[in-house]
């Protein structure tokens, strides 16, 4: 029995496969095994005998059974084994790159200019104010006293939010311009205060020129005494920053109802040849809109006006953007299209800055 004993326990630790293995299984208690056929022969023992073999046989056959079993799993890790060394897969890797370009992103023509004249007005004392995308009607119209029957607030014009059935409360806006944020700033810090509040803004409107979701840029400027010869001199600094050369500007009487007086501001250019360069020539562009902020406008933003004037000025981010880097569609800026945000966009790198230059 030690024999049989040694001889397979030998040859299961020898057996390198299942099937292997399975033939030394047969080949010891199968059937027909040997351990097998010792145990038939227990019938022929003497009692005696049979009380000495029997326990011993069935000790064997117990300890092969189970050593059958350590070995087949120990067979089965070493297969996993072997397929995880061969198709090892290593996720800490970054994706191929694949076709022609690197894919890597750009920065919008908008964010870029957006950046620009944040730099260019920081350098001349204005910090930049942000505030909500939904306004209630009170910040968006009533504050900067444009009165109930105005245009600007029918739903030609301005995004209406749902209210609830059974609300009767005025609905909120998409805001139809910054100004909100302004009138925010001056009830959080009063006057004297200097602000740009760049942002996007929301109007009903959908052709050649106009998109329903577009940028802008308001500025605030409140002190004891200033004037339009303030404006002028910080709208003139800001354009010649901003298009790299000295830009002529013209100031034409207009009307708003924010602010009194009110001017709007062209920008000096050529059209030859169909296209619109700046800063020379004998044309004009008209980019911004302008005034001294309108007493009742100080006192929805908790100023007074007997102590404080100022000056207001807003201008469309977009539309400046396509006159300095000479894009002809406003509709493709919101298409998401790759190849025009690759030919258009600007390297993460390049930060604008004053010093840098534009
Ligand atoms: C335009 C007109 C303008 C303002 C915006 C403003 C803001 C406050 C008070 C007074 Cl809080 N005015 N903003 C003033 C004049 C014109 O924008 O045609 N923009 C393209």
């Amino acid at each position: 029995m030690d024999d049989l004993r040694a001889k397979y326990l030998s040859r299961i630790g020898d057996a390198s496969d299942e099937a292997a293995l399975e033939e030394v299984r047969l080949a010891a208690i199968g059937k027909k095994g040997e351990v097998s056929l010792a145990m038939r022969e227990l019938g022929r023992m003497t009692a005696e005998e049979r009380q000495q073999a029997g326990p011993r046989l069935n000790a064997l056959k117990a300890e092969i059974t189970s050593a059958l079993a350590a070995r087949k799993a120990a067979l089965e890790d070493a297969g996993l084994e072997a397929r995880l060394a061969e198709e090892w897969l290593d996720v800490t890797l970054p994706g191929r790159r694949s076709g022609r370009s690197v894919a890597t992103g750009s920065v919008h023509p908008v964010s870029q200019v957006w950046e620009e004249c944040t730099a260019i007005f920081a350098d001349m004392g204005f910090r930049v104010a942000e505030g909500p995308q939904v306004e209630s009607d009170w910040y968006n119209f009533d504050a900067l006293n444009i009165p109930d029957h105005h245009p600007a607030r029918g739903e030609m014009d301005t995004f209406y939010m749902a209210r609830a059935d059974g609300d009767t409360r005025p609905p909120h806006v998409l805001r139809t311009h910054t100004s909100p944020v302004q009138i925010r700033a001056m009830q959080e810090t009063g006057a004297p205060i200097r602000i740009i509040c760049p942002g996007r803004v929301y109007r009903a409107d959908y052709d050649q020129t106009h998109t329903p979701m577009f940028h802008q840029i308001e500025g605030l400027a409140l002190d004891r005494d200033i004037s339009m010869a303030n404006l002028k001199w910080v709208l003139e600094e800001f354009f010649s920053a901003y298009f790299g050369k000295s830009v002529k500007t013209r100031f034409r009487a207009s009307h708003f109802p924010f602010t009194e007086p009110s001017a709007e501001v062209d920008i000096q250019c050529s059209w030859e040849g169909g296209t619109v360069k700046v800063g020379e020539g004998d044309g004009w562009l008209e980019v911004l809109g302008s005034g001294m902020v309108h007493p009742h406008v100080l006192r929805a933003g908790g100023v007074d006006p007997a102590e404080w004037q100022g000056f207001a000025f807003g201008m469309g981010i977009d539309r400046i953007a396509m006159l300095k880097y000479g894009i002809p569609d406003l509709r493709a800026f919101f298409d998401s299209d790759l190849r025009w945000l690759r030919h258009y966009g600007f390297g993460a790198l390049s930060v604008p800055t004053l010093r840098g230059g534009f």
